[in-house]
């Protein structure tokens, strides 16, 4: 997998449509993100599938009870998902539930969206989310690319968890911005599968990343 910033949210519903876009931009991008309406067009078996392109993560946005949320990872892990995105606010007990049906797959933990009226619910309670994603050692988190003065008070507090930032583009943020003030990777969906030349896209935003030093390479 290339050297890239960027997690392709190939958040379509035709599997050969999704299976050729991987195809396509798999070298350069650092790994592709799933979510449920493709999962439930295609079949779960679209993850083995993609997974032979590059990474896979599942947008599964787990939310449930533990016994329901590990059977959940556990299915996503045994199709080959690299890793899995979970809600945090249900619980510690639900976490640790997915943490365990992962079975060392990474897990994000979404400690804030993007979408404006998470504001109003979720958004406030964003420091409790990260305290439990780090005592229970899990990989990263989800934070919003739309909404920079929050990305950078989690960035503080986040320390070593990865910060992967949705909100880009169509949502009105600004990936490179999200990128600089913080997050690990940016995922880009429309932005990246509605534009005329998807490859392009990705080749010109991993161009604009080494410009301004956020790839080593
Ligand atoms: P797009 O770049 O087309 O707006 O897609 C963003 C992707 O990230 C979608 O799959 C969406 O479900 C997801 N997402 C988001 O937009 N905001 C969040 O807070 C969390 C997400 O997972």
């Amino acid at each position: 997998m290339k050297n890239s910033k960027i997690i392709a949210s190939l958040d379509l519903v035709d599997s050969k449509q999704i299976l050729d876009l991987a195809e396509k931009i798999s070298s350069d991008i650092f790994a592709i993100k799933i979510n449920w309406p493709t999962i439930m067009s295609c079949g779960v078996e679209i993850i083995d599938h993609l997974s032979k392109y590059a990474k896979v993560i599942c947008d599964l946005k787990i939310a449930d009870i533990p016994y329901t949320n590990e059977k959940i990872a556990g299915i996503a892990s045994s199709h080959g998902a690299w890793g899995m995105i979970s809600h945090i606010f249900p619980g510690e007990d639900s976490l640790k539930a997915v943490i365990k049906g992962a079975k060392g797959a990474k897990v994000f933990g979404v400690v804030s969206m993007s979408n404006p009226d998470s504001e109003k619910m979720l958004n406030g309670n964003w420091q409790t989310m990260i305290k439990m994603a780090k005592v229970n050692g899990i990989y990263g988190i989800v934070a919003p690319a739309n909404n920079q003065d929050l990305l950078i008070k989690i960035r503080k507090d986040a320390e070593n968890l990865k910060i992967i930032s949705p909100g880009s583009i169509f949502q009105g943020g600004d990936p490179l911005l999200t990128l600089e003030n913080g997050a690990d990777y940016v995922i880009i969906g429309r932005g990246i599968y509605e534009s005329k030349d998807p490859v392009e896209f990705v080749n010109n935003f991993n161009g604009l990343c080494k410009r301004n030093n956020l790839l080593s390479s």
